[in-house]
């Protein structure tokens, strides 16, 4: 048997019995570089998430609302930080991630292509969005990986905390005015589709499908986490008494399941092309971050570096 070969025997073992796979274990090129695709994604959907929350900090209606919001942003940074983190174990970058975010080269979540129009926006975000994510995340706690299992740890933890401040804005909205109650309706007509759509494309037409389940890197499919966050989030509407815009979803007793209406995969892919209604000031914004905070990574490098030479001077003298 070749070396490679025994190599690969111990891997599928390794993934057959349930034992993570670590940084400087051997693994099959094409499982390191769907991780380094899957995980860089999520970094950068965590980064990018945070434009369309960030706006509303200085706009939201109180103070405590204001710092659970603030808290929740800066939560997210610390994602993507480690997942930065956690893809960079496998022989990448954060510049190069980076780079590849800036120049439309990776992708990231469709979701944050929609703007958050009204206060309502950020209850949805964190109920809907959120959410989904968790949904997502929970079954990510078991990936293949160890570090990206054990990132997703501790960002499920902080991402329920997420769920919940969004359910309880719809709850406040819901329980409001008459027009509170409208502006919560709204947001929910409007997040409801695009939070169908996080999941991805549904399994028949999903390509990495398959292979990540083989690999164990994915739990469970597109399709299943999307039925299970639809059975898990309809009875939240109905007890704040919000209407799920899809005139299809209906109880389906034998299924012990939802059933729901067609996805538009059209708007989908057209989001995910680039032509979504905030891709573009998205992307510009993030670049426009990059330009303008330049001075200061410069400044901390000089910094780092001089600290460090002057610890090498003194380790000399000494
Ligand atoms: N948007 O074969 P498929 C958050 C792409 S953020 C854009 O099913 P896979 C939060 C997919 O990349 C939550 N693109 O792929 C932050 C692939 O294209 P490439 C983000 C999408 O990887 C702030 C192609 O479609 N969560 O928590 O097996 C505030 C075919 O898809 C999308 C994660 O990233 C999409 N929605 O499955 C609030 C979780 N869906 O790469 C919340 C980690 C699919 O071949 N990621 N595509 O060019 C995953 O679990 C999986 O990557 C996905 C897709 C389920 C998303």
């Amino acid at each position: 048997m070749s070396s490679e070969a025994s190599m690969l025997e111990k891997f599928d073992e390794k993934i057959r019995k349930e034992i993570k796979i670590e940084p400087r274990d051997w693994m099959p090129d094409k499982y390191r570089k769907t991780l380094i695709r899957q995980i860089s994604q999520h970094a950068h959907s965590e980064i990018v998430g945070m434009l369309p929350e960030g706006v509303w900090i200085t706009r939201a209606p109180s103070m405590r609302r204001k710092v659970a919001l603030l808290a929740k942003v800066q939560d997210e940074a610390g994602h993507g930080l480690y997942l930065y983190s956690a893809a960079e174990t496998l022989g990448t970058t954060r510049g190069e991630m980076i780079d590849d975010l800036h120049t439309g080269k990776a992708k990231y979540s469709s979701i944050f292509n929609y703007p958050a129009i009204t206060w309502a926006d950020i209850g949805a975000i964190g109920w809907l969005v959120d959410g989904a994510a968790i949904m997502n995340q929970v079954m990510l706690c078991r990936t293949s990986y160890g570090p990206y299992a054990r990132a997703m740890v501790r960002i499920c933890k902080e991402e329920s905390f997420h769920q919940r401040q969004g359910y309880e804005i719809m709850l406040t909205l819901a329980k409001g005015s008459e027009e509170q109650k409208a502006m919560a309706q709204d947001a929910l007509n409007r997040w409801w589709w695009p939070s169908l759509m996080m999941f991805g494309p549904p399994d028949a037409e999903s390509k990495h499908t398959a292979q990540s389940m083989a690999w164990k890197i994915k739990r469970k499919t597109n399709d299943e986490l999307r039925q299970q966050f639809v059975n898990a989030t309809v009875p939240q509407a109905k007890l704040i008494d919000l209407t799920i815009p899809d005139p299809d979803l209906v109880w389906n007793e034998e299924r012990n399941s939802y059933d729901f209406g067609e996805i538009d995969w059209e708007e989908f892919w057209n989001v995910v092309k680039g032509n979504g209604p905030c891709n573009k000031e998205r992307l510009e914004a993030r670049q426009n971050a990059a330009k303008n905070g330049e001075w200061v990574r410069d400044a901390a490098i000089a910094f780092a570096e001089k600290q460090s030479q002057r610890k090498s001077n003194k380790e000399q003298v000494a």
